[in-house]
């Protein structure tokens, strides 16, 4: 079983919207290329892993030159082949001026990657939105989005989630030729709050994801350990979406848990079990340890 899935994220998005900024943000690094207006585009893919909140998280980026709708399957396609724990998300790109060829872009991935049926949740990223702090002003771009013509509002509206960032550049130089610092400063704390509006929703959806095997999780560990004598689980990977019972294991006589991230910890039903270790397990506010059944 893999412990620590990884969650796929793919951004797409028109030619020099502002994906690899995006990624940039998203993975809290520089690595991604931005390009100016007058630079070549990014070809085919970059992409990085990186982890936050315990979570694993691996961005992609495809550049996309034309809506050809070869090139774009095929990108796509050979992303996805790369991906066996399958996609998690679809952020899809736009800036203040969606034209009609973004939509024909957005249409031709999504009907691709549901076709492909590993998808349920595209969400749309508007960036250089400077004030994406304020929920009315984002209400009002909505509207006005959605009022522009029925095309995007069927976009909009077909989303599970409208996401609105800034990500304003980290690389100014000058007049001088120096890096413009102060303002460097200012650009990377807005796309600092950037990041924690993309990053929520999706720790939520974690989350959600999370409670929803947290069933089978234990499923799998009453399997993969039920018969043993020994357990020795060291594993801050291991998430059993907060709580772990350990109930019935006959044969076992050693138990050794740590860096778990169970808040609840509940052993019953023993009959050999004479050693218990319990190392690192920070999160942990409930514990019983009975040889009889709980009550
Ligand atoms: N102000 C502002 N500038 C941005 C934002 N996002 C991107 N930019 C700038 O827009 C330019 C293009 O951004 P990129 O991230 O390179 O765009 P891209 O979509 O990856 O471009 P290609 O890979 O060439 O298709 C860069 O100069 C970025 O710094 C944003 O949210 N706000
Ligand atoms: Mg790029």
């Amino acid at each position: 079983m893999d412990l620590k899935k990884i969650k796929n994220i793919l951004i797409i998005g028109p030619t020099k919207v502002g994906k690899s900024a995006l990624c940039n943000v998203l993975s809290d690094t520089r690595g991604f290329e931005e390009n100016e207006s007058t630079a070549k585009e990014t070809k085919n893919f970059q992409e990085k892993i990186f982890e936050h909140d315990w979570m694993k998280y691996h961005v992609v980026e495809i550049g996309i030159k034309s809506i050809e709708k070869k090139d774009l399957y095929n990108k796509i396609g050979k992303v996805i082949n790369f991906m066996p724990e399958g996609l998690s998300q679809i952020l899809f790109v736009v800036n203040e001026r969606i034209m009609a060829e973004d939509i024909d872009t957005f249409y031709l991935s999504k009907d691709f990657i549901f076709k492909c049926g590993i998808l349920d949740y595209v969400t749309i990223v508007k960036i250089k939105f400077s004030d994406f702090k304020s929920p009315k002003k984002r209400e009002e771009d909505y509207k006005e989005l959605c009022n522009e013509n029925e095309k995007i509002s069927k976009i909009f509206k077909s989303c599970k989630k409208i996401i609105y960032v800034n990500n304003p550049p980290i690389n100014i130089i000058t007049e001088n030729g120096d890096v413009d610092k102060e303002r460097v400063e200012i650009h990377e704390k807005i796309r600092k709050k950037s990041r924690i509006i993309l990053l929520d929703p999706m720790k939520e959806r974690n989350k959600e994801q999370q409670t929803k095997g947290l069933k089978k999780d234990q499923q799998w560990f009453n399997e993969e350990y039920n018969k043993e004598k020994v357990i020795n689980i060291d594993g801050k990977q291991l998430d059993f979406g907060g709580s772990l019972e350990i109930k019935g294991f006959s044969n076992l006589e050693n138990i050794s848990l740590k860096k778990l991230k169970i808040n609840s910890l509940k052993i019953s039903n023993y009959s050999q079990l004479n050693i218990i270790n319990l190392s690192e397990l920070s999160k942990l506010k409930s514990l019983s340890v009975a040889k009889t059944n709980h009550a």
